[in-house]
């Protein structure tokens, strides 16, 4: 596939502190393994795009509210101080403990009925927040999660500003942090960020849809009793295994006045691009029907057949189309989420922000 020069006048947003995020592994099943969530993976999406014709502008600073429109204040706050006091409280240096992770969660099994509240001890406190061991927190991380957040609020202000389709380059990913939470290699939820941003610029209705190969959890509950805001995503079926495992099934529509406001198409493991984009194709179909003034698309690549985090098996040409459908629907602020084999991932992205540019000229022709 040609893919030189096809993303001319694309605005991919992009600030170099999301290189400062380096969890350096993740605690699996009680062990560090090496991760795949690494800065790598921005560089080579930032090549790929490049070389294709996009052009690079920088995120515009946000105050602590935009992300507050989103997540509770205690969650902003831990993350932005955990590493000093991390650091202050000698876990690195007495106890060889080089990165922030939880030990204690406050599950309903240990508090019994009663409300949780911060614990006195640092090493107690991420568990109130942090609802896995896989995300963990190093000293240029809040610096990365608030640049990846920028990132996402600029994409949405492109768009209110009239731009056709912008992508927000972000690292950390989003999806999986909801409003007082994060997992998932998720902090913040720039999805999230980006789609309140639409609605309070004044869009009447956003559509989130969100084809990482995981489900994203985190977005679902920001938006799950509201009608405001669409969300589908189709991901690997967590009724046969997968990560988030607890959230994803397709009973779960919404609630309150968001009822039927949330569309979740769970696959096999090993389904491939007819399969894919027929559930993409429904997802689109929904939105149409919902109607939305614009679209956030959460961008994960690791559907992709080679991708090591989840046996889907996607091709790069069933990407673009995929861009191609939801680009027909409105204007787009795709946002970065996972993709994690560093060989494919620059072509993925190109390819599906392709296709999203092909749907908007077709929709606008
Ligand atoms: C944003 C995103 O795509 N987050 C994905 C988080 C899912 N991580 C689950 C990790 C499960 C343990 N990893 C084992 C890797 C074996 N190859
Ligand atoms: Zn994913």
């Amino acid at each position: 596939m040609s893919i030189e020069g096809s993303l001319s006048g694309l605005p991919v947003v992009w600030h170099e502190d999301c290189l400062r995020h380096e969890p350096a592994g993740e605690v699996w099943l009680g062990q560090r393994d090496a991760g795949t969530e690494v800065p790598a993976r921005a560089t080579a999406i930032l090549r790929a795009l490049t070389a294709a014709g996009a052009t690079v502008v920088p995120p515009q600073a946000h105050d602590r509210d935009a992300l507050l429109a989103v997540h509770d204040q205690g969650l902003v706050d831990h993350l932005a101080t955990i590493w000093a006091d991390w650091t202050a409280g000698g876990y690195p240096r007495e106890y060889g403990r080089d990165r922030v992770v939880p030990y204690v969660f406050p599950t309903p099994a240990l508090l019994a009925g009663m409300p949780p509240r911060l614990p006195a001890a640092t090493h107690a406190q991420p568990g109130l927040y942090c609802y896995d061991t896989m995300t963990l927190i190093g000293p240029g991380s809040w610096e990365a999660i608030r640049a990846a957040a920028d990132c996402a609020r600029t994409a949405a202000a492109l768009l209110t500003g009239g731009a056709s389709a912008a992508y927000a380059l972000c690292r950390p990913p989003g999806h999986h942090a909801g409003p007082a939470g994060y997992g998932g290699s998720c902090y913040l939820n720039n999805a999230a960020i980006a789609a309140q941003a639409l609605r309070s610029a004044g869009a009447g209705t956003v559509a989130v849809i969100d084809i990482d190969a995981h489900h994203g959890n985190g977005t679902q509950s920001v938006f799950y009793d509201r009608a405001d805001v669409f969300y589908g995503s189709v991901h690997v079926d967590p009724a046969a295994g997968w990560f988030p495992h607890y959230l994803g099934f397709g009973r779960e529509t919404g609630s309150g006045a968001g009822r039927g406001s949330t569309l979740n198409i769970p696959l096999a493991p090993g389904t491939g691009d007819d399969a894919w984009l027929t559930a993409v194709g429904q997802l689109c179909d929904h939105v149409r029907a919902h109607g939305a003034e614009a679209v956030v698309l959460s961008l994960g690549l690791d559907a992709a057949a080679a991708d090591p985090e989840s046996p889907l098996q996607v091709t790069a040409a069933a990407y673009r189309q995929a861009g191609e459908l939801v680009g027909q629907l409105a204007p787009v602020a795709a946002v970065q989420e996972g993709g994690y084999d560093l060989g494919s991932l620059g072509e993925y992205v190109v390819a599906t922000l392709t296709g999203v540019q092909a749907g908007r000229a077709r929709a606008t022709a």
